[in-house]
């Protein structure tokens, strides 16, 4: 069986390493050294350009390195009939729980006015909110949501849960579905958002759902830019709705250099390392999924290409 590695960010050494010592008779390939096309029947891809997988005549599966699949779903090239897989937490559940957590603390302890202080070399103490009375709002409750949501459980907040089909996990108050949000919105100090990007999403944190959340409250920004309206985020902030923002993704990555949100003092930047995708973590899954494509079975973690995640 023929593979073609595809990413600009991720080191194919360590893939080719674990998937040829699982899998000894696979023919490992990095593009642009694919051979002839036609002997390709699955790819290992993040992000290849739009219309890059039309060269394979002989396609069998689509294999992503992350847990989004927007980038590929979004290309209108994209071979049809040919299944999309993605990975599920392959690792990145405990690094995104890591993150949100950071992220919620960083503005619950208020860590934002003491870097101020601090530059001010004010010496300020500022009253302190509990845990308890910090309501955490996290939006997709999925493969990595959820794992965020038990971090937040265990720490002590409140936990607030958005998402599309009812979900029951223990300490954490769901909300179901586009007429729960408004009331999910209200219920919260601090929104995180795992949602994936699809055309129901997209544009969805804008002026009108920031307008729903308390005055002050703060956003923690962890999915995909496409989601959040950067020019209300900032308006929000700049209006005191928003507190600050905590954002890993963004529409343009790497995110321009004449963003304003670069130099927003209630703006933290990371760019794009919520989770990363480690071989070590995750060739398991690949290896396992070109198992079963070579045995005719149904793949793992399989992408329903009309939701769109
Ligand atoms: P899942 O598919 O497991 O979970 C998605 C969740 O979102 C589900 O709970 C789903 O609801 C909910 N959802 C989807 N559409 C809607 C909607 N229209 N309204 C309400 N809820 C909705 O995804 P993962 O948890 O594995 O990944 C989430 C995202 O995290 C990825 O798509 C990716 O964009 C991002 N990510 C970012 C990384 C980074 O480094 N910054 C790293 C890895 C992932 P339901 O359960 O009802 O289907
Ligand atoms: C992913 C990501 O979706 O790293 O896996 O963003």
């Amino acid at each position: 069986m023929r593979l073609v590695f595809y990413s600009r960010t991720d080191d194919p050494a360590p893939w080719r390493q674990a998937l040829t010592a699982a899998l000894p008779d696979l023919d490992f390939r990095v593009w642009p050294d694919i051979g002839d096309p036609a002997a390709v029947d699955c790819t290992l891809v993040w992000k290849p350009p739009p219309g890059w997988h039309c060269q394979f005549p002989a396609l069998r599966a689509i294999l992503s390195l992350g847990a989004g699949v927007d980038a590929l779903l979004e290309d209108p090239d994209l071979p049809a009939g040919i299944p999309v897989t993605r990975m599920v937490d392959a690792g990145m559940g405990r690094q995104m729980a890591e993150y949100a957590a950071y992220g919620v603390m960083h503005f619950h302890r208020r860590m934002q006015e003491y870097a101020r202080l601090q530059r001010e070399r004010h010496w300020q103490p500022i009253e302190p909110v509990m845990a308890r009375d910090f309501p955490v709002g996290i939006m997709g409750l999925g493969v990595l949501g959820r794992q965020a949501a038990d971090l937040m459980v265990a720490m002590g907040y409140p936990v607030h849960a958005w998402s599309r089909s009812d979900k029951s996990v223990r300490g954490v108050t769901a909300h179901v579905g586009q007429e729960a949000l408004p009331g999910f919105l209200a219920a919260v100090r601090v929104l995180v958002n795992f949602l994936p990007l699809t055309a129901e999403t997209r544009g969805l944190i804008s002026a009108t759902l920031l307008a729903r959340l308390r005055p002050g409250s703060y956003l923690v920004n962890l999915a995909r830019g496409g989601h959040v309206v950067e020019a209300d985020v900032l308006a929000a902030l700049d209006s005191g709705q928003l507190g600050g923002a905590m954002l890993d993704v963004f529409e343009h990555e790497p995110l321009p250099a004449d963003s304003p949100l670069w130099h927003h003092p209630a703006v933290v930047i990371t760019p794009h390392i919520a989770a990363v995708t480690l071989a070590d973590d995750a060739a398991a899954q690949v290896i396992d999924n070109l198992r079963r494509l070579a045995a005719g079975l149904d793949l793992r973690g399989l992408v329903n290409r009309q939701r769109g995640y």
